[in-house]
């Protein structure tokens, strides 16, 4: 070996000694549980700002706080940001999310502040949203269906297959529609209610705004979703109509929680800090997502369904986020509505 090799070869063993430490990128492992494109551009966006490498996932929310539950001895992710305020309420009462109180906060309204201040700081709210339907004008004209008006119009006969809602199990959407008919009806006659929805049901979706969006596409008639989810399908051109129903209705406080244990954890506040602010939130108007955003400074489509002319119900995020409750009635509405026949 001459000199020059010995020379080369000694600065390629230093430089690859280095090199780890030198690049190592810093990053983020970002769990999503809103609308995909809301995910992406919220993924792009904080990355662009920080230029933080982020990896992101999007699965709705139930599915979700499964895999944060099932990761929890050696956590994989690091912030789990959208998604209804339920399963967060749940991970962090089974010690699943990290207390963080961001300096962000005086900037919110007293709905995220107040989900956080009932999980002792484990989660926040980012966005809120209310509950309803949407149903296809053309398909239901077409089948000489009524328009329906209240939840309990979709208990007739007449609307049997026409009907789609998720899996309360995967979905936050849906556990959300459970828990709110039990609200407005009493525990007893809220289950028949869903035994009496049951019947005329097509199919239980995984994600909570697929129903809606198969009604877009004119594949199924009536979805029971968010009413922001179907705003979206009208506002693409789809021949949707949104409805709050007459009874009343209940509302989510979409939720961000830092995982417990999370390997990039520096990195998973300034991403929480990042994503409580004006800016970040107004990104929702890049892909028509019609949630209310949490900061008061942040900007609200037009478009975006006005909750304070909607009858909401009190919905009861302590009881239904706990976990006992959430397991119990997830359980109950296996064992008692899903197994019947249709
Ligand atoms: O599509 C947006 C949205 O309705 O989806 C979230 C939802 O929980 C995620 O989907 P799943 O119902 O499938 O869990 C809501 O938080 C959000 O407003």
């Amino acid at each position: 070996m001459n000199k020059l090799t010995v020379f080369a070869a000694g600065v390629c063993t230093t430089f690859l000694a280095s090199a780890p430490f030198a690049f190592a990128a810093e990053k983020l492992t970002f769990y999503c549980s809103a609308q995909e494109e809301w995910c992406q551009v919220v993924s792009n966006g904080f990355q662009d700002a920080t230029g933080i490498d982020v990896a992101m996932t999007r699965k709705s929310s139930g599915e979700t706080f499964a895999q944060v539950k099932a990761e929890a001895s050696n956590p994989k992710g690091d912030i789990w940001w959208g998604g209804t305020g339920d399963p967060h309420l749940q991970a962090a009462e089974e010690g699943l999310t990290e207390p963080y109180v961001s300096p962000m906060r005086s900037e919110l309204n007293d709905w995220s502040i107040s989900q956080a201040t009932s999980a002792d700081d484990k989660t926040i709210g980012i966005y809120s949203g209310a509950l309803g339907y949407g149903y296809n004008t053309e398909l239901l004209a077409a089948n000489n269906l009524p328009e329906p008006a209240c939840w309990k119009d979709l208990l007739k006969p007449e609307y049997k297959g026409h009907v789609q809602m998720a899996n309360p199990n995967s979905s936050g959407t849906a556990y959300t529609t459970l828990a709110t008919i039990i609200q407005l009806f009493g525990e007893d006659e809220g289950f028949e209610f869903m035994k009496g929805l049951h019947k005329n049901i097509n199919q239980y979706t995984k994600s909570g705004s697929a129903p809606i969006k198969a009604a877009g596409r004119g594949e199924n008639t009536i979805g029971i979703v968010f009413m922001h989810d179907a705003v979206a399908q009208a506002v693409a051109g789809f021949p949707i109509k949104v409805v709050a129903p007459c009874e009343g209705t209940g509302y989510e406080i979409g939720s961000m929680s830092i995982i417990k244990g999370a390997r990039n954890l520096e990195n998973a506040k300034k991403f929480y800090d990042w994503a409580l602010s004006a800016d970040a939130q107004s990104l929702a108007l890049q892909v028509d997502a019609f949630q209310v955003p949490s900061n008061k400074g942040a900007k609200t489509s037009p478009m975006a369904p006005d909750l304070a002319s909607i009858k909401l119900i009190d919905y009861d995020f302590v009881k239904y986020g706990s976990s006992d409750e959430r397991k119990r009635l997830l359980k109950k509405w296996d064992d008692e509505v899903s197994v019947l026949p249709q």
